[in-house]
């Protein structure tokens, strides 16, 4: 009954309502929690403010900070089966799944760890021996943190661990469809030491609880995933206080097969790079761009292993991909697809909810395949974020490569090539934040994350993930100060 996290306590929230959270794998009940409001996202903001103003983490020592955070991450070993079952039960993900997600977790809070002492400043040569001269680096503020639903704990961490190896103290609100490993995060964050009112959680909608923490003057940066219209908004109302802002905001990602690949290698991790959690995964690989000569013999054997894809819920050991978050986004994948064939695409498989009445009660969606695709339509310009792999043809380095920047994304994309030297060409020439050679999906927590072109700003993990949560200051001391005598009177 009071699970928001203000100032080192937990406490409901003062006007808003209840919200039911259901497993998108069944329909049912998980959990029944709090819905903030502009007045506790002002509490939690005070809370945070005052946290950062006393200073008691803003002022300490980087070392003891990432000493904490690799308690955090013993913490969250101990306790990964309960964090990956809630994970698993709010988004319907398989339980493997988020048990992989829940070690990416540790290896993002462990990795902030061993940095956070790293790059304390420099010394500047100012060429004056009666000077020193020097950058530090300082915490940004308060810090407003809002993730989405698809990988809840794993986006949360990017945010979190870095905000706090830097110093700073946040508000978290998580996606109102599903916070239960938030709110678990936030429990083992109080457990390992963080001093009450660094770390804060409001649970709720968007509108009332997401937009206050945007809007608030107090706030110095917020950092968001979701969806590129939400993003927009954010931006905006972050202008008006000149918050720092840093966005990943998804993307519609070209996986290019060029006729000299592993075709066989490439084949397996094309069903992966789109299908993946149900495609639900901003960096997925939802754009084939396979090349003319190789066409048929891909896709036909694509279609074959995407009909075989089994879907079921988090805890059936024989499913290999699970529901939609929703009713509403599976509707969206829907309109996708029908506005895809009505745009002239080849449904090849899939284009439907399954039949098995084991699943009727989630929100599945069979594994689709749409041929014949151009880059003007829909289906293939927007993020559907759905099982929906889109097929393009291209003859050529310069077609493939014009074909897959055309877009106004730019989070990630792949090319596959037994040639070295079109490889590193093709990589150089895409418009985006991670391209992989022969490859798919892997990310470490030591190299950044972002987008290009509207797939936001800044980047998450890596150095630069830490910089966005530091400010940068040139301290300069005169240490031998004599009048200068500029103005003669
Ligand atoms: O996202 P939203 P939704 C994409 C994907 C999906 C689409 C919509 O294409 O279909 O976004 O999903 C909070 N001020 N991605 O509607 O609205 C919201 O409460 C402040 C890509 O779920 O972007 C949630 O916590 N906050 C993506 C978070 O924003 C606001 C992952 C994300 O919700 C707000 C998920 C407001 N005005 C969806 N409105 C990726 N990049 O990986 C909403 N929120």
């Amino acid at each position: 009954m009071a699970e928001l996290f203000i100032g080192g306590t937990w406490t409901s929230a003062r006007e808003g309502g209840r919200r039911e959270i259901r497993c998108p794998a069944d329909g049912s009940l998980v959990a029944e929690v709090d819905e903030a409001t502009a007045v506790d996202a002002s509490a939690a903001v005070e809370a945070a403010r005052s946290a950062f103003d006393a200073g008691e983490w803003s002022g300490s020592s980087s070392l003891d900070r990432g000493r904490l955070l690799h308690r955090v991450a013993d913490l969250l070993e101990r306790d990964k089966a309960d964090v990956a079952r809630l994970e698993s039960l709010d988004t319907g993900k398989r339980f493997v799944e988020s048990e992989y997600d829940v070690d990416d977790v540790v290896g993002v809070f462990r990795h902030y760890g061993n940095v956070a002492a790293e790059d304390p400043g420099r010394l500047v040569d100012t060429g004056r021996t009666d000077v020193v001269s020097r950058i530090v680096h300082e915490p940004v503020g308060v810090c407003t943190l809002i993730t989405p639903w698809n990988y809840p704990l794993l986006q949360t961490s990017w945010k979190v661990a870095p905000a706090l190896a830097a110093g700073n103290s946040f508000v978290l609100k998580p996606s109102e469809l599903t916070p239960a490993t938030a709110i678990h995060l936030m429990k083992l964050l109080d457990e390992a030491g963080v001093p009450p009112g660094v770390a804060n959680l409001v649970l709720g909608s968007g509108a009332e609880a997401g937009a206050p923490l945007v809007e608030d003057p107090r706030v110095d940066l917020v950092s968001f995933t979701g969806g590129l219209p939400t993003g927009k908004r954010i931006m905006a109302a972050a202008s008006e206080t000149v918050k720092k802002v840093s966005l990943e905001l998804g993307g519609k990602n070209p996986n290019i097969v060029f006729a000299d690949a592993d075709l066989e290698t490439a084949l397996d991790f094309a069903l992966t790079a789109v299908f993946l959690h149900s495609g639900q995964v901003c960096s997925a690989g939802a754009r084939l761009l396979v090349e003319e000569s190789i066409r048929d013999e891909f896709v036909d054997e694509l279609v074959e292993r995407a009909q075989r894809i089994r879907l079921g819920g988090p805890f059936d050991e024989k499913a290999e991909s699970g529901p939609l978050i929703s009713a509403g986004h599976r509707e969206k994948v829907e309109a996708y697809v029908a506005a895809g064939l009505a745009e002239g695409a080849e449904l090849r498989c899939g284009g439907r909810r399954p039949e098995d009445p084991a699943l009727a009660d989630g929100f599945y969606y069979l594994p689709t395949v749409l041929d014949r695709c151009t880059t003007g339509m829909s289906v293939v310009a927007d993020e559907s974020f759905g099982p929906v792999l889109t097929v393009e043809t291209f003859t050529g380095e310069d077609d493939a490569v014009r074909t897959a920047n055309d877009s106004i994304y730019g989070l990630a994309g792949a090319v596959w090539t037994k040639d070295g030297g079109r490889a590193e060409r093709v990589a150089s020439a895409l418009r985006m934040g991670t391209v992989w050679i022969n490859d798919y999906h892997p990310y470490v927590p030591q190299a950044e994350w972002g987008g290009y072109k509207q797939s936001g700003t800044g980047r998450e993990l890596g150095r630069a993930g830490l910089e966005e949560y530091r400010e940068t200051k040139h301290i300069w001391h005169n240490v031998k100060p004599a009048p200068q005598r500029w103005f003669k009177g």
